[in-house]
């Protein structure tokens, strides 16, 4: 595959930003090379600068469940478009999306929007301080809830893969109020609040992890959580971004059938459009304002043209018979080929999945937190990714990531990734 135009592309953006990227993962740090310029994408393909067609297991780290430009999205979003593109005044169908969401997720009466998952995380948190009138946060190693201050402690996902979990800039008393415990480590958890006594308001947790690869909760932990919340009058914040709308209609609150206090919500419910959310039952979102004291505020927040695609994309979800079942079998035929060619070739490898989420360790022992995650063999991981890209199959550029399906992948597409795997691990 040639990338050269994507390079020139790459040399000229670094002169005006920072790194020559807006999002730092995309720049390929952890995997080494020039990131690729993508020119335009349909369905499960993306079309890069210099004429490559890659299958996309990425699709905008979540949002193109349905594929790349999905015909109902698009026309949404054109129809809008011509009758203004914002307004900073409420409208109808900013209604619309919100009775959709509140009708497809278990536990939330009443829904915020804004305009990004990490708004949505930071937003969610403020309400539970202000409802709770504690300060101190319990996050876990390894999850990422986006860049706001209080959650760059031990984040997962570009952050980790800087390694530089504790970014600069983050103040001594921002860190000190974040608690920081061990994914799928109850104990501990228990350990964090008896030594902190009502002084914490929250825990936030992504309830299937999917910023150190993709690790889901072991047995009993969501449900071990809920307990030392009820016990101990602390609110449990299910961050979804990624898992939202995505591992089911109801996200894994109705996959695991653990309730969450606060549910945060990005990616899919923009349906590519920079959209976020927080949602909770009527007694804690009455205390935002202009109803309660806790601030939080948007210029483009509900702006028409996300909800048009947000809700769009919500209401194919919601009317797609067996859609996430879809999601899920492609996922595991996926996973089982990619099994078979990495057990044939002798590949340490272990694979983890719930879903249409699954991510590739080049490790030998289970991948169940972010200590874990980390001893996958980074190298091994380089020259997996590159392999891949070389056979036109675009995997996300660190190991510190989960693989996204959306469904406009077909049996074909997936059995030529599993070929490319093939290919690929005879060089590992
Ligand atoms: P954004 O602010 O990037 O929209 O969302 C932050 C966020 C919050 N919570 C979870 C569980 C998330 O996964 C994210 C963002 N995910 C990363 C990918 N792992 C975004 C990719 C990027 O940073 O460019």
């Amino acid at each position: 595959m040639i990338y050269q135009r994507s390079s020139a592309l790459f040399a000229a953006a670094q002169k005006v930003i920072p790194g020559g990227v807006n999002s730092p993962v995309r720049a390929f740090k952890a995997v080494g090379g020039d990131p690729i310029f993508v020119k335009e994408a349909r369905g499960a393909y993306l079309y890069d600068e210099d004429g490559n067609r890659l299958i996309d297991y990425i699709n905008s780290w979540g949002p193109m469940i349905l594929g790349h430009a999905h015909p109902s999205v698009v026309d949404a979003v054109i129809q809008k478009t011509r009758k203004g593109t914002s307004f900073g005044m409420p409208t109808q169908i900013e209604t619309e999306i919100a009775e959709l969401a509140v009708s497809m997720v278990p536990n939330i009466d009443k829904i915020r929007f804004v305009n990004s998952g990490t708004e949505a995380c930071m937003s969610a948190v403020r309400l539970a301080r202000g409802y709770a009138g504690k300060d101190k946060i319990i996050k876990f190693a390894g999850c990422y809830h986006g860049h706001s201050d209080s959650f760059l402690i031990q984040a997962g996902s570009g952050a980790v893969t800087f390694g530089s979990p504790n970014s600069p800039g983050v103040t001594k008393g921002t860190a000190q109020d974040t608690l920081l415990a061990r994914y799928n480590d109850l104990e501990q958890v228990e350990q964090i609040i008896e030594s902190n006594k009502n002084e914490i308001a929250c825990i936030i947790i992504e309830p299937v992890a999917g910023n150190m690869g993709c690790i889901p909760p072991e047995k009993e932990f969501l449900q071990g959580l809920r307990t030392l919340c009820d016990t101990h009058n602390i609110l449990l914040i299910f961050d979804e971004v990624m898992t939202g709308f995505r591992l089911a209609k109801g996200g894994v609150q109705e996959l695991l059938g653990v309730d969450a206090d606060i549910v945060t919500f990005g990616k899919v419910i923009g349906g590519g459009l920079p959209v976020g959310a927080f949602a909770a039952r009527e007694d804690i979102m009455n205390h935002l304002a202009p109803l309660g004291p806790v601030y939080q505020a948007g210029t483009l927040s509900g702006n028409p043209l996300a909800m048009a695609a947000g809700l769009a994309m919500l209401t194919e979800l919601n009317s797609t018979p067996g859609i996430f079942k879809s999601l899920a079998d492609k996922t595991e035929y996926l996973h089982k080929g990619i099994e078979k060619a990495l057990q044939h070739h002798k590949v340490v490898h272990t694979i983890n999945r719930i879903g249409s989420m699954i991510s590739v360790h080049f490790a030998k022992d289970k991948v169940v937190d972010f200590e874990t995650a980390a001893h996958g063999n980074n190298e091994t991981f380089k020259t997996f990714f590159h392999g891949m890209l070389n056979h036109g199959i675009y995997i996300a550029p660190s190991a510190f990531e989960s693989w996204f399906i959306t469904d406009a992948l077909t049996y074909k597409d997936l059995d030529d990734t599993i070929e490319a795997v093939n290919k690929v691990a005879a060089t590992l």
